[in-house]
């Protein structure tokens, strides 16, 4: 079972915001509306129930908004646990679990994330050179983990993901994504909604690695509404993205529409702008 949503954490945009990494060529972003449309994304993740632990801004790092890429928390899914009598089953113990960002102006993002992290669990696992990993490649679908094989997470990245992954009972699988156009990570075009279910872009549709999964295709005019998030029942997609809408609305899905135009225009999405647990 999928557990329920209870933290996470968010770093707000610093004033340099513009000079983090892009392809987008969408121009560049207005630091001021990129602060509303974090507040907004801040203040969805706090209807759905979360409690926020927001970061400041660090000029050090234009992209350490994206927190997304640094850490992942992961529910231990042990036969101890799975059998475990607590009245809770919904508070399952959780790890986190220190990335290395593939970009080298990213891997600094870690120092201060590990800080934060070292304070709320007990142990981190971590990613160690020569691995690299963003958090935006991997997918978390219940104990099963998608990890994107990408320009930024490498093999020996992915790996050593995998190891820790199954040491916490979880199993995963790799999908390699480099020379697919247009995915900076793997949840550019894919995202997980629960209940075995994948939404899914047109170019990643027909992997294999998908098989057995419930597919929701967005339309390839709408490639960027791929990355969406699940939390807590609802669905957070990016606004002006009407098919896709329209679709999840037709499956009875929850949605909340979020102006994401400042961050697109960083490559960034939804997913990555918060580390949730
Ligand atoms: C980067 O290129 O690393 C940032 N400008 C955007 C990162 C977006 N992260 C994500 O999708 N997980």
């Amino acid at each position: 079972m999928r557990g329920v949503f209870i933290k996470a954490i968010v770093r707000l945009a610093s004033p340099n915001f513009a000079g983090g990494l892009t392809t987008a060529e969408l121009g560049a972003p207005d630091y001021y509306l990129a602060l509303e449309q974090h507040a907004a994304y801040c203040a969805a993740l706090e209807q759905c129930g979360l409690q926020l632990i927001m970061l400041e801004a660090d000029e050090l790092y234009p992209d350490s908004c994206f927190v997304e890429d640094a850490a992942l928390i992961i529910e231990e899914s042990s036969a101890d646990y799975a059998d475990s009598k607590s009245d809770n089953p919904r508070a399952a113990r959780k790890r986190a679990i220190l990335t290395r960002p593939g970009a080298p102006s990213r891997q600094g993002e870690v120092v201060s994330m590990r800080g934060v992290l070292s304070g709320l669990f007990p142990a981190l696992d971590e990613i160690r050179s020569p691995g690299t990993v963003d958090g935006g490649d991997i997918c978390e679908a219940g104990t099963h983990f998608f990890i994107g094989i990408s320009e930024r997470t490498n093999d020996e990245g992915a790996r050593q993901l995998a190891e820790i992954l199954t040491r916490q009972g979880c199993t995963s699988s790799f999908v390699d994504i480099r020379g697919v156009t247009g995915l900076l990570h793997l949840k550019s075009g894919v995202a997980y909604l629960g209940d075995k279910t994948l939404v899914v872009t047109e170019a990643l549709a027909k992997r294999e690695e998908f098989r057995g999964y419930r597919l929701i295709h967005v339309d390839p005019s709408e490639d960027y509404a791929a990355n969406c998030i699940e939390v807590n029942g609802r669905v957070l997609i990016a606004a002006g993205h009407p098919r896709f809408a329209a679709k999840l609305r037709d499956l009875r899905y929850e949605t909340i529409a979020l102006e994401m135009s400042e961050f697109q225009k960083m490559d960034g999405g939804l997913s990555c702008l918060s580390v949730r647990w």
